[in-house]
């Protein structure tokens, strides 16, 4: 992205007026709370390369530990004609188009399983894709006519998830990961991609991946086809797999 005119667009933060490089900043500290530790608090803002460095807050976390928010300024810029990452582009039809859409370009159902896999038990994200109800008014997929939704639910192993959708003749994987404490999230996404290779199912089918921390480009360079970050609406979902079902034909 370039600003109109094609030139660097030099950007920093800023809290009270523009361009005033002001941030606010959390931390814990294991270290209960003291004048101390703010004093500590602050001497790591400054490392951090924040000038005129303020503790607002500081609150004991659990015992021996310290929450802090911090206010400090920045120096630095960062030339937004210059940041280039992939996005998903859709051209959005709505559930009844797309129905019909599917209807005309494929003539049968789109099948697809999905779950939230490995150790992770949180379920409310695939939930609101796969789901009839959908999250804040967009519906899931159960919901749309051409779509047939099999959702596995919480801590499936990536086997099962892979077996389950070979035998069901899927079109598309949707894989959640919520937890990313370690990155085990990008361990389990990683195992997942070696696993579908090994059944010799990789690009037959779309993967996609979703979860608070992803995004499309870390999807990319994990070998999924898409990645859908926080906020993400079944609609986005829907609408990416029809169209690759439709460009990648059905193979399986
Ligand atoms: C509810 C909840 C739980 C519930 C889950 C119940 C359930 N059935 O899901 C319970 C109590 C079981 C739970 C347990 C744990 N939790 Co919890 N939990 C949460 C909480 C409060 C909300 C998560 C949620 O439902 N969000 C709402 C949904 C709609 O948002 P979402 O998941 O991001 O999904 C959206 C997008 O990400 C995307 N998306 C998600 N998946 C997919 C998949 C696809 C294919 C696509 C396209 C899109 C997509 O679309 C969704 C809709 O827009 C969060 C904190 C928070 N506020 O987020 C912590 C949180 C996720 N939990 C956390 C932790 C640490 C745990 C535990 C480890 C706690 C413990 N010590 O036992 C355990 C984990 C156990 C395990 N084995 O996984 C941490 C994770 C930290 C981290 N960075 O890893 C969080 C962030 C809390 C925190 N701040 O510490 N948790």
């Amino acid at each position: 992205m370039t600003d109109k005119n094609n030139q660097p667009m030099i950007i920093r933060p800023y809290g009270d007026r523009l361009d005033d490089g002001i941030v606010q900043t959390a931390f814990v500290l294991p270290v209960p709370p003291s004048e101390k530790a703010k004093e500590a608090a602050r001497e790591l803002m400054r490392k951090m390369g924040f000038i005129d460095t303020k503790i607002a807050t500081m609150e004991k976390a659990a015992e021996q530990y310290s929450f802090f928010i911090g206010y400090g300024r920045l120096k630095h810029t960062i030339d937004f004609s210059a940041i280039d990452v992939p996005e998903v582009v859709i051209n959005k039809m709505s559930r009844t188009e797309l129905d019909k859409w599917i209807g005309e370009k494929i003539g049968r159902k789109i099948v697809v399983f999905g779950a939230c896999t490995g150790t992770d038990s949180h379920t409310v994200g695939i939930d609101a894709i796969m789901n009839m109800k959908g999250f804040d008014g967009d519906y899931g997929l159960e919901r749309y006519a051409m779509f047939e939704a099999h959702n596995l639910g919480a801590q499936v192993p990536n086997d099962t998830l892979l077996d389950q959708a070979i035998a069901g003749h899927a079109d598309a994987i949707l894989v959640s990961q919520i937890v990313t404490q370690r990155d085990i999230h990008i361990d389990n996404a990683r195992h997942f991609i070696q696993r579908a290779k090994d059944k010799g199912i990789y690009g037959k089918v779309i993967l996609v991946l979703g979860g608070p921390r992803i995004d499309h480009k870390l999807a990319l360079e994990l070998g999924f086809d898409v990645g859908f970050g926080p906020d993400s609406r079944a609609s986005d979902v829907a609408n990416f797999v029809a169209k690759g079902v439709v460009e990648k034909k059905k193979v399986l």
